[in-house]
């Protein structure tokens, strides 16, 4: 859509569906201001922050990622479309981070050595602190000296790992490996995700699961939060 036709629209006249389908477009425009007023106008309808952000944000992220694919859109292209979904989510992070639920335990999370993929693991992030984790998200790029030192410092229940890659998954591994040459594997509760993963690769790595997308990553991990209750 061009910036005119952009100008001409009454984002007040739309139905939810349509101001969805209109962030579909803007995201794939990379047209972040057109997005923060998108989300604060379903905000304002009270649309539910996690509704807004699955329906609006991630779905149309889809989009682009099919294109991405497919040879129509290149880096530029997705880098500006990931900035306009940054800024939405800058606007929604707070928002489902504020339920007030009593801290239920700690996460370290981060995306693996040679991978700069961070929207997804930052999107667990947000929607672990909104269910009462304290995260430690220590952004991209890691490799096992940067996970031990965040371990190191944070003492965490569970480590989280995210790779977009299918060259970088295979790192997964190698942190694994390394807490348990350390002998501390028993001790952390490792959950893994991110697009190119299955539960046949968290279970060849012997990582305790696969978490599909951020929902699953929450229900995922209160379950083994409530295992390790049970144990203490
Ligand atoms: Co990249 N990229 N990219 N990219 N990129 C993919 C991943 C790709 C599938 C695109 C495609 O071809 N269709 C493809 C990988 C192919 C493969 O390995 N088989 C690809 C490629 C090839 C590349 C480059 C190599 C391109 C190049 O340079 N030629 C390059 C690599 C750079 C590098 O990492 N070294 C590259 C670069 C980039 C950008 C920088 C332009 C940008 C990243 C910007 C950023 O993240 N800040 C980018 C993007 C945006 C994508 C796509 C389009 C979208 C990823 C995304 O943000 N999805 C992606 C296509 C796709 O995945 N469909 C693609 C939205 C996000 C909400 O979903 O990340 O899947 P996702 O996270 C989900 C779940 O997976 C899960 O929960 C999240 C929320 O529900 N999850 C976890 C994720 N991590 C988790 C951790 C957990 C639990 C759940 O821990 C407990």
């Amino acid at each position: 859509m061009s910036e005119d036709e952009q100008d001409d629209i009454i984002l007040e006249e739309l139905s939810d569906n349509e101001l969805y389908e209109l962030m579909h477009e803007d995201l794939y425009d990379g047209y972040a201001e057109e997005i923060e007023e998108e989300v604060h106008e379903a905000l304002g309808r009270n649309v539910e922050p996690y509704v807004i952000l699955t329906k609006g944000l991630v779905a149309g992220m889809d989009i682009v990622g099919v294109d991405f694919r497919d040879g129509i859109l290149f880096v530029p292209e997705v880098l500006m479309a990931a900035k306009a979904m940054k800024a939405g989510m800058a606007i929604l992070r707070p928002l489902l981070a504020e339920t007030g639920a009593p801290k239920v335990g700690t996460m370290v999370i981060g995306t693996v050595k040679g991978d700069i993929h961070d929207i997804g693991k930052n999107l667990v992030s947000m929607m672990m602190e909104g269910a009462g984790f304290e995260v430690i998200n220590i952004g991209i790029n890691n490799s096992v000296e940067d996970f031990f030192a965040a371990i190191n410092e944070h003492n965490p229940d569970i480590v989280g790992m995210s790779a977009l890659l299918t060259t970088t998954m295979p790192y997964m591994r190698v942190v694994i490996n390394a807490l348990k040459e350390e002998g501390i594997r028993d001790k952390i509760t490792v959950l893994v995700g991110g697009a190119p993963l299955n539960e046949a690769f968290a279970e060849d790595i012997e990582a305790d699961a696969y978490c599909r997308d951020a929902a699953v990553a929450v229900e995922t991990a209160k379950k083994f939060m409530d295992i390790r209750r049970a144990k203490e």
